[in-house]
């Protein structure tokens, strides 16, 4: 589908990006998906949530290795975005909560979003 999500950056306030992270070998290729969004200028003024899904797999990597493999403060850092990260089990509904809520804040903050 990332060929055509540039067709849906027009009045994007809200940004929410899925991770595998049970899947080591899709990581690199979906952290250069994300690097190409974050520096799309239509989505600089996004909030963007990134979800990593599928903790409750025992596979899963931590958010630690996590950060070290993609360099994760690194990308945080440099991106014009506000970024947060959450872990996420869409199976067992881990996270959940927080990302309604932060869906809820981004709503109170830009009620158009
Ligand atoms: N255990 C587990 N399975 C999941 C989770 N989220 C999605 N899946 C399953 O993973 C399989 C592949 O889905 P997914 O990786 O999300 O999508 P795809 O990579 O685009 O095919 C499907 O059978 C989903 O039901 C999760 O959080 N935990
Ligand atoms: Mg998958």
């Amino acid at each position: 589908m990332s060929p055509i999500w540039s067709s849906y950056y027009g009045n994007c306030h809200s940004l929410l990006y899925m991770m595998d992270a049970s899947n080591p070998t899709q990581l690199s290729a979906s952290c250069m998906q994300l690097l190409g969004l974050l520096s799309a200028e239509e989505l600089a003024k996004a909030s963007v949530l990134i979800l990593f899904n599928k903790i409750d797999l025992p596979c899963y990597m931590t958010m630690e290795e996590i950060k070290s493999l993609i360099r994760l403060p690194d990308i945080i850092a440099r991106a014009k975005q506000n970024i947060t990260t959450v872990e996420i089990s869409a199976s067992t509904g881990a996270g959940l909560a927080t990302v309604l809520l932060w869906l809820q804040n981004q709503h109170r903050i830009n009620p158009s979003s």
